[in-house]
């Protein structure tokens, strides 16, 4: 894979637990990726991003790893995973894995030595702090971090007497990346996997692997603006040091995620001339979800702040830098029930969606179920959540402070990671067909199935050939057969409107336009120049590309609700 083929490359994020079941115990499975590798060849897909497989309690459904070279046993076994890598080289896809690195499991081998004594020869892969006292003599927590699942960052294990640190979960400790030792084990253990033939990682968090070994105290109210947790001191030299250590003896990609850097940032990770990452994504246009957020969720951005955010990335990252372009992953509510139209307009507004992400700079990335437009999930109580970070919020805010409990309902109903969550939806049967138990009947979910499945599900999608399904498809090669698509310059031409996405992509004599509204009204928008024609569009038969002869002379486009269009310009 020639270091710049990452460019051209889609990436498809999956989410093992709960893509597809091959065992009927209601959990995705690493067999039951197997069993669709055609499809996800079929779709186009180059790069497959697996988020974790591996041993874990699945605290945080296992972003909680308790041994890095072991699978989940839910999951499968080694030989099953050997089988998929072979099965996604077989297709001409490659496999990315997650690298979980900035903290473990707190069942992990290492922890369980770390906190037996000061002086376990494992004390120092983890950060452990004395206590400070308040004005009472009490023992409290060395600073005032928080964790972004609720509580202290810092956790009191009494049989040493010191607090942990851990950013995340109380069962996710931070790994101590000033320990060389430590260091020097996850780079054996990213050998490890290289060696097996995966093609690259996405690393989780990245940013945060190195901390101000002084511990200073958060500026009073400002939790979110990660200033302390992210691009700590140290943070490049590490990725230099397994950059040289492990990354550049291997043809393979990164994608770092680039939780708390700025645009302004990002090309320390990944300029060309960095020797750290190959590519970045970013949290500005991720939907903000701090314990508050759950009682007090920040609006939707409008389309012109997420414009302006695409278009600062691009800027900052100029010729030099790179970025994985995404709308959805496994830690943002789907795309379609943020942006789009979940209504009469939901294959218009999904494929629109699909337009304005498939023609931006940068690798885009897919997450699993938004190329059929799977949308959020009506949950109707706290007991149907999973995912920790919400159950925690909730524990803090509604059980300890008495928050309405109503009004942390639709908070969580419009921002909690759950929604991406909900099982694939693959048929119009029971559990979507995303399992099946021993005796056929289809065995429960971990987590609940959007009851949509009647309607949004991949069977029905891919024997309708106007289906937002085969629009992807079709997009995705329309990309690749368009290098202007992938390596051209950008410019949003129209950053003020608040209805209409339109941005050029240039590249030497070819120069392409691409229009999305964004809106389930019609819009009318005036271009001021003549378009040469349309190349692709998602209203098909009549009307394809918003214009007639006598409009385009006069460069108007009368757009239908949620059209767009991609349309060849005459270059002077
Ligand atoms: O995510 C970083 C992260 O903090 C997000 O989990 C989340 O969006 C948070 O609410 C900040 O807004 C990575 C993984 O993608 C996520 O799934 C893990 O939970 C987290 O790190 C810890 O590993
Ligand atoms: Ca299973």
């Amino acid at each position: 894979m020639t270091k710049t083929h990452y460019k051209a490359s889609i990436v498809y994020q999956i989410y093992p637990r709960s893509f597809k079941d091959s065992n009927g115990d209601g959990i995705g499975d690493l067999q039951g990726i197997i069993s669709e590798l055609d499809y996800l060849a079929d779709l186009g897909v180059d790069v497959i991003w697996l988020s974790p497989f591996y041993k874990s309690p699945n605290a945080d459904n296992g972003y909680d790893i308790a041994d890095y070279q072991a699978i989940m046993p839910e999951f499968g076994t080694m030989a099953d995973f050997d089988d998929l890598l072979r099965g996604i080289h077989q297709r001409g896809m490659k496999l990315i894995i997650d690298l979980v690195v900035n903290h473990s499991s707190d069942e992990h081998f290492w922890f369980q030595e770390s906190r037996k004594s000061l002086d376990n020869p494992y004390r120092d892969y983890y950060i452990w702090q004395p206590p400070h006292q308040n004005d009472k003599g009490e023992n409290v927590p060395p600073n005032n971090w928080l964790s972004f699942f609720s509580g202290d960052a810092w956790q009191w294990d009494a049989t040493t007497e010191q607090y942990y640190l851990h950013l995340f979960a109380v069962k996710q400790p931070d790994l101590n990346w000033e320990n060389p030792k430590l260091r020097q084990e996850i780079y054996n253990m990213m050998h490890f996997w290289l060696k097996k033939g995966v093609n690259g990682f996405r690393m989780d968090v990245i940013p945060f692997l190195s901390k101000d070994q002084n511990f200073p105290d958060y500026p009073k109210g400002r939790f979110g603006d990660l200033t302390v947790y992210a691009n700590g001191p140290r943070i490049h030299e590490f990725l230099k040091e397994m950059h040289e250590t492990v990354l550049k003896h291997y043809d393979c990609m990164t994608i770092g995620e680039g939780f708390g850097v700025s645009a302004e940032q990002a090309n320390l990770y990944v300029g060309s001339d960095r020797a750290e990452l190959d590519m970045i994504y970013h949290f500005d246009h991720a939907v903000p979800r701090y314990e508050h957020s759950f009682i007090a969720p920040d609006p939707e951005f409008t389309l012109p702040q997420i414009k302006a955010i695409f278009a600062h990335w691009d800027t900052q990252l100029g010729e030099k830098g790179w970025q994985n372009v995404y709308f959805g992953n496994h830690d943002n509510p789907r795309i379609l029930s943020r942006l789009g139209n979940t209504g009469i307009y939901h294959k218009q507004s999904a494929t629109s969606i699909a337009t304005a992400l498939l023609t931006q700079r940068g690798t885009p990335g897919i997450y699993q179920g938004d190329e059929i437009g799977m949308t959020n999930c009506h949950f109707e109580d706290i007991s149907e959540f999973n995912d920790l970070q919400v159950l925690n919020a909730f524990q803090a805010l509604v059980v300890e402070k008495n928050a309405d409990k109503g009004q942390f309902l639709k908070a969580s109903n419009r921002i909690a990671r759950d929604h991406a969550r909900t099982p694939m939806q693959w048929k119009n049967e029971k559990n979507a067909g995303f399992t099946v138990d021993s005796v056929g009947k289809g065995g429960t979910t971990w987590l609940k199935v959007n009851p949509n499945f009647n309607k949004i599900n991949v069977a029905d999608a891919r024997k309708d050939p106007d289906s937002i399904w085969h629009f992807y498809k079709k997009m995705i090669q329309f990309r690749k057969d368009h290098p202007v698509l992938v390596h051209g310059s950008f410019e949003d031409i129209a950053p003020a409107d608040a209805n209409i996405y339109a941005f050029t992509r240039t590249l030497s004599d070819e120069k392409v336009l691409v229009v999305c509204n964004f809106s389930a009204e019609k819009q009318v928008f005036s271009l001021g120049f003549e378009v040469k024609n349309v190349l692709i569009s998602n209203y098909l038969g009549e009307n394809t590309d918003g214009t007639s002869r006598s409009n385009r002379e006069g460069g108007v486009l009368n757009l239908q609700p949620y059209q767009a269009c991609v349309f060849q310009l005459f270059v002077h």
